[in-house]
């Protein structure tokens, strides 16, 4: 299990790596979101799923497609707007699918995805099958209305779905404390009204990862409803492209060193 991590995180890190390196020759003509340093979510949460279940992304969602299988060489055709990428080039870095992996869709809509990731859930139930969706989004896709009527109605319904909140701490340039009242501030809570237990990991750490999401696929596999993951992680790169941002003055160089 171990390398199968590991061999996941890897991937996810030398994919960006190269996207990061190719960037700069202005060839791909779309704006990327580096998954750098988040790598431990995707590739915890996604060990515990199969083809057969269904994952969803963000704007930010190279190493989740990735890590749940997604064909490396139609991602990086889809950056280059080639008509063999994975959204036949139309879509972008921020438009990957692959459906043959359970990988249903990303989206430039912070949020988006989320009340799709609750339809998949619904659709495998009413199917009879043991599938469950997990569904990546950032810390500022809780501000959205969509991601609290979503729980609503996966935990009315006791759905299998997994809402993957990754906490990078920044909505671009903007942390994550003033945007919050200091009530809401712990996302892991915001189930709560509904009954959603909510579990904080450490997003850097794979193996609390995928233990924290093992227990929440099994419990909704076994038909006892949604989990809310908010995985701690942190965002190396700047908000979009392949540079970092200090230079921007919202963090500190120190800050990023830490
Ligand atoms: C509905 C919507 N509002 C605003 C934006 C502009 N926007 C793009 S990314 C972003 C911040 C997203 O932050 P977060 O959800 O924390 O994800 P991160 O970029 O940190 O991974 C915003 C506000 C958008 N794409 N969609
Ligand atoms: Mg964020």
């Amino acid at each position: 299990m171990h390398e199968d991590l590991y061999r996941r995180m890897l991937l996810l890190r030398l994919a960006e790596e190269k996207v990061a390196a190719l960037y700069p020759q202005q060839e791909m003509r779309s704006p990327v979101h580096l998954y750098i340093g988040q790598e431990a979510v995707a590739a915890g949460v996604c060990a515990n799923l199969k083809t057969t279940d269904y994952a969803l992304g963000s704007h930010r969602s190279h190493g989740s497609y990735l890590a749940q299988g997604g064909s490396l060489k139609a991602m990086f055709a889809e950056l280059y707007g080639r008509r063999d990428g994975c959204a036949a080039g139309r879509g972008g870095s921020m438009h990957m699918v692959d459906e043959s992996v359970g990988f249903l869709g990303t989206s430039a809509l912070v949020g988006g995805t989320i009340p799709m990731a609750v339809g998949a859930a619904w659709s495998a139930r009413l199917r009879g099958t043991d599938a469950v969706a997990a569904c990546f989004f950032g810390d500022a896709a809780v501000e959205e209305g969509v991601f609290t009527e979503s729980l609503n109605l996966a935990a009315l319904h006791r759905l299998p779905v997994l809402f993957v909140c990754e906490n990078n701490l920044y909505a671009t340039c903007t942390p994550l404390a003033p945007r919050q009242p200091a009530a809401a501030a712990e996302i892991r809570r915001r189930g709560e009204p509904f009954g959603i237990p909510g579990v904080r990991v450490d997003g850097n750490d794979v193996l609390a990862v995928h233990e924290a999401a093992a227990t929440a696929v099994a419990r909704a596999r076994k038909g006892e409803g949604p989990t809310l993951l908010e995985c701690m992680t942190y965002r190396w790169k700047g908000h979009v492209g392949p540079d970092a941002d200090t230079h921007l003055g919202y963090r500190s160089q120190v800050e990023l060193d830490l």
